[in-house]
């Protein structure tokens, strides 16, 4: 069924574990995150950005994830990923979003809680939840210096001050983590003592934003089969364990889906020279997508593990 990202995030808070956002752009991708959930029977968060928006069309995309969701036995939110913009952000409540992030954190902390204040308001009026992020996200090696990391991960205090004066509904945090499939040179840490500072001080559910896993087996694979990623690198499962220990509750997860439809895509046709179908290409897309959210999804629960 169709529900707020809002009471999906309460059962994760009831049961201590954290719920997967996966963000989707097409059929497949819905249909392998929803059948994930389906099989491991847990609640899931229908992630799409703006550009996603863009590629699929808003009412297409709304009705896909809709058609899927509305079906299933498990709560399912349609979430919007980095709204940057109010625009934006009503535009999704008119088409059936559930959950929308608004994303200034790139602002001065008075212009971010200024529009964040302003998309509560708006979405709470209509049951919509909110998402909003302060700080940056930057691999933990790309700061040039300790102050400038100090400026740009999330400051716990600022996070106390932020959720009190905008009375969002979940808090993005910026703990050493970054997007894409590159996000560390060296040793991937995350800044777990931050993390532990802003839990003592904020009471709604935080979000780790960049938290794709890079599986070493899809890299090495899409590697082989005449890819070229070399040196990508994602938060191990460990890393991930102990961020749900300290109170994450939505983890967010684009690139991995993207590598598993990658080498999917890339095996399928060397295994199968003679096949143009798109519908077999596809299948085997999804059952790969799929293999990998339930791996993601198991991570951060650990009652089912
Ligand atoms: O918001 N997202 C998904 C969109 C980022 C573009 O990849 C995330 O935080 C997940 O990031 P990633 O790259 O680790 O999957
Ligand atoms: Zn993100």
């Amino acid at each position: 069924m169709i529900t707020t990202m809002k009471e999906i995030l309460e059962m994760a808070e009831k049961g201590g574990f954290a719920v997967s956002a996966f963000n989707t752009s097409n059929i497949e991708l819905t249909r392998a995150i929803i059948d994930a959930a389906i099989e491991t029977e847990t609640p899931v968060i229908i992630a799409t950005s703006e550009k996603a928006i863009d590629y699929a069309g808003i009412d297409c995309l709304s009705k896909v994830v809709h058609s899927f969701g509305e079906k299933a036995p498990i709560p399912v939110a349609l979430h919007l990923d980095h709204g940057k913009s109010l625009e934006s952000v009503v535009r999704a409540i008119r088409y059936g979003w559930t959950s929308v992030m608004i994303d200034a954190s790139d602002r001065p902390f008075e212009e971010n809680v200024e529009i964040t204040r302003k998309v509560v308001q708006i979405a709470h009026a209509v049951g919509v939840t909110v998402e909003a992020e302060l700080g940056r996200l930057k691999g933990i090696e790309d700061y040039v210096s300790v102050d400038e990391r100090e400026a740009f991960l999330t400051d716990p205090d600022d996070a106390k001050r932020f959720v009190e004066e905008t009375g969002v509904d979940a808090l993005a945090v910026a703990i050493g983590t970054s997007h894409g499939a590159y996000k560390f040179k060296g040793e991937p840490k995350l800044d777990l003592k931050r993390l532990e500072e802003i839990r003592d001080r904020v009471n709604v559910p935080l979000v780790l934003h960049g938290a794709s896993g890079v599986p070493g087996e899809l890299v090495d694979g899409i590697n082989e089969l005449g890819g070229d990623i070399k040196g990508a690198r994602g938060v191990p499962d460990d890393e991930l364990r102990e961020a749900v220990k300290r109170g994450i509750r939505k983890v967010n997860a684009d690139t991995d889906l993207r590598l598993a439809f990658t080498y999917a895509v890339r095996r399928f046709l060397k295994e199968n020279p003679a096949v143009f179908d798109p519908r077999k290409i596809l299948s085997s897309a999804m059952d790969e997508i799929k293999r990998v959210a339930i791996h993601r999804i198991k991570v951060l629960r650990p009652d089912l593990e």
